[in-house]
């Protein structure tokens, strides 16, 4: 099982040195464990992953960091199509492809983003699937350092995950195209998690706003044992 913590714009450096001090605490066991600070938090940490990068070594890109702040670190895994990224800072599937196979060629984990948003899933599973598809367009379904993470826009942030039947669907859709591990995203919270991990074809969760709390997500990863 994968349990992946996303901060998102949240949390200090300070912060997130106390946070993984505290997660440590802990025996993970048989869980995997990752974490995403904001760049400005990035520090050498076997869980730690970038939440997002320019495909490139260094170079002119003001306001991105590149694979040479990234060694700095020591980091080899990063966050690649989130939906925020996607919708708000407007990103292609062009240019995420770009990214996936920059940072693949660099042999990174790669946590892969996908999601439908809600007028989309109101057509139906037949559209969500067609959507989907799209957003692995240029990417390399078989890379053997691949994670997807199937995010449903509309379950982002509030509070309201899809249904287990939703998961269990879209997830038995997402398994046809891959068989590298399918994390589920979206509003994943301690009263939930123990029903969405054990869902067939759900490898783990990557979590936003409930990750926050350091001992709420020490509970979720206790969950997921
Ligand atoms: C989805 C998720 C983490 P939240 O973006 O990636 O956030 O758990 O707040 O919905």
């Amino acid at each position: 099982m994968i349990v992946a913590a996303n901060f998102k714009t949240n949390k200090t450096r300070k912060e997130t040195v106390e946070y993984l001090k505290e997660l440590k605490t802990i025996d993970f066991e048989n869980v995997k464990v990752a974490v995403f600070p904001p760049q400005t938090a990035l520090t050498e940490d076997d869980l730690i992953g970038a939440q997002n990068a320019y495909p490139t070594v260094n170079g002119a890109y003001t306001g991105e960091i590149g694979l040479e702040q990234l060694n700095e670190f020591n980091i080899k895994r990063i966050l690649i199509g989130h939906s925020e990224r996607r919708h708000i800072l407007g990103e292609t599937q062009e240019f995420i492809a770009e990214k996936f196979n920059f940072f693949k060629e660099n042999g990174f984990e790669i946590f892969y983003c996908i999601g439908e948003p809600l007028e989309i899933r109101k057509k139906g599973i037949d559209a969500v699937i067609e959507y989907l598809k799209n957003q692995f367009r240029g990417i390399d379904l078989e890379y053997e350092k691949l994670i997807v993470a199937y995010e449903p826009v509309w379950a982002i942030g509030t509070g309201v995950s899809a249904s287990i039947d939703e998961i269990r669907a879209t997830h038995a859709e997402i398994r046809k195209f891959t068989s590298k591990p399918i994390l589920y995203g979206g509003s994943v919270k301690l009263n939930n998690i123990e029903d969405i991990i054990k869902i067939k074809n759900v490898d783990g969760v990557l979590v936003g706003s409930a990750s926050l709390d350091v001992n709420v997500f020490k509970q979720m990863i206790k969950k997921a044992k």
